[in-house]
């Protein structure tokens, strides 16, 4: 059984979307990031930098942080949606959500969703990347159904960050084939049910 020490953000969502997909038994324990619980010692001694996803694999005793190394783990533990022939395309996407697109977008919540007209130049800053991120997801999805080809982790790992799309103000439907990528994974089951991490019937935000 894996137990998931999280929080309801996108990268928390990930790792649910992902144990929806993969059928694991698991169980969330939830910690409360607005009171701080992340930086508790007994946290801390399985999340080194203080932060949300963590899991246990209670089956092997194991426990992981960071939501790229905590997907990989799954994908090969469960064999799904991280197949070998294509575990190279994989990572890069995977690589390019943990290190590039999530921080950006997460910046941009900062300066734009939670204080805007703080910092004209943070705000005008994460604003204009995080439009160039749509505009390179857009262009990849031009000529590949999903991020890494078939569906994957790269896929899961980004989809919440875009389900964030109403505070970006980038305007999703703009980007056709982001907006065909969205709609077609909004539609699975594991998804709505892995976004819905506190389980109080929380919609994926539409176009
Ligand atoms: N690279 C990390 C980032 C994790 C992260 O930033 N988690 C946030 C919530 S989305 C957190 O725990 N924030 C609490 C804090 O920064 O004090 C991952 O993907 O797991």
């Amino acid at each position: 059984m894996i137990e998931v020490l999280t929080a309801n953000t996108p990268n928390g969502k990930k790792i649910t979307i992902m144990l929806e997909e993969i059928k694991f038994k698991y169980k969330i324990t939830k910690i409360n990031i607005q009171k701080e619980e992340q930086f508790n010692p007994k946290f801390r001694a399985l999340s080194p930098f203080s932060k949300i996803p963590v899991i246990i694999d209670h089956d092997n005793k194991t426990s992981l942080f960071e939501s790229g190394a905590i997907l990989m783990y799954l994908g090969e533990k469960s064999g799904k949606f991280y197949q070998e022939k294509n575990k190279h395309l994989i990572n890069q996407w995977l690589m390019g959500q943990m290190a590039y697109i999530g921080p950006m977008l997460g910046q941009h919540h900062q300066f734009h969703h939670y204080n805007s007209g703080k910092s004209n130049w943070g705000e005008e800053r994460y604003f204009k990347i995080s439009k160039s991120i749509y505009k390179d997801l857009d262009e990849r999805l031009k000529n590949s159904k999903f991020l890494a080809g078939e569906y994957s982790i790269a896929d899961i790992a980004t989809f919440p960050w875009i389900a964030r799309h109403e505070w970006h103000d980038i305007g999703l439907k703009k980007f056709k084939n982001l907006s065909r990528w969205y709609k077609e994974i909004s539609k699975r089951e594991a998804v709505i049910k892995g976004f819905d991490l506190l389980k109080r019937d929380e919609k994926i935000p539409s176009i």
